[in-house]
């Protein structure tokens, strides 16, 4: 009976822990947030993220464009901005309170790439670790970089491109970043997870064998998971790359 009990909890732990979704809390202060998402559910519709705070919202502005709340309809924003989230991007949220927006959904693709042109790009950081700036812009980036902002910080390259002068040293999750470029580039951001750490908190061990067992299990996996889990790389996740896993922990 005690083992009946002990597998049952035990049972119960892993589902828990492996059917769980993503998650990303973005804290928001009344005024304008330079905000960006690394977690995003499949349908990623403006309207349905910021209906939580639909009564702290004023309004959310792009490059070029802005939307509103309709003030006869909470379901649904009005003006000339995009239907959906593109998570390549990055915006200001204006709201007239300090309140925390919850997003459920998966990570983000761990090898996007970002087409950026000469001048001012408005991205997102897709990562839900951050890093120092020294590591999380690649060094062939820095001869292109003139500066990077977020809100009203700024930072820029040293004249011999060996690091960064400027109000900050972290990127980090959650923040949208204004890229100011020589000339046009495919960007990337460093990419801090390794393969193997499929639940992304830096670390390969049981939790993540416990996630893949819980995806192989029950879901379709998501983009990030594939890329963490594939280690046979045949597109599937399998008992294959479970033991790929393991052997990871036991070294
Ligand atoms: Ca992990
Ligand atoms: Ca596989």
């Amino acid at each position: 009976m005690k083992y009946i009990i002990k597998f049952t909890i035990y049972m119960l732990l892993i589902c828990t822990i492996s059917f769980a979704e993503e998650s990303q809390a973005l804290e928001l202060h009344a005024g304008n947030n330079y905000i960006s998402f690394h977690v995003l559910p499949a349908d990623p519709s403006f309207a349905e993220i910021f209906q939580p705070i639909n009564n702290e919202l004023i309004g959310i502005i792009g490059s070029g464009w802005s939307l509103q709340p309709n003030p006869l309809d909470d379901q649904i924003l009005i003006g000339d901005g995009p239907l959906t989230i593109d998570p390549h991007l990055a915006f200001t949220v204006v709201v007239s309170n300090n309140t925390t927006l919850y997003v459920t959904g998966e990570f983000l693709d761990p090898t996007m790439t970002y087409e950026l042109a000469a001048g001012s790009n408005h991205i997102s950081y897709p990562y839900n670790q951050p890093q120092i700036i020294d590591i999380a812009v690649p060094d062939v980036f820095l001869p292109l970089i003139t500066s990077i902002s977020w809100e009203d910080q700024t930072i820029w390259p040293d004249g011999d491109f060996s690091g960064w002068q400027g109000d900050f040293d972290i990127i980090e999750p959650g923040k949208g970043y204004t890229i100011n470029l020589s000339e046009s580039v495919e960007f990337y951001w460093n990419n801090p997870i390794s393969m193997g750490d499929v639940n992304s908190d830096l670390i390969v061990d049981v939790l993540d064998v416990v996630r893949l067992i819980g995806i192989i299990l029950s879901d379709e996996p998501s983009v990030f998971q594939l890329w963490a889990g594939d280690f046979d790389g045949d597109g599937v996740l399998t008992v294959a790359d479970i033991v790929s896993v393991v052997d990871i922990i036991i070294g």
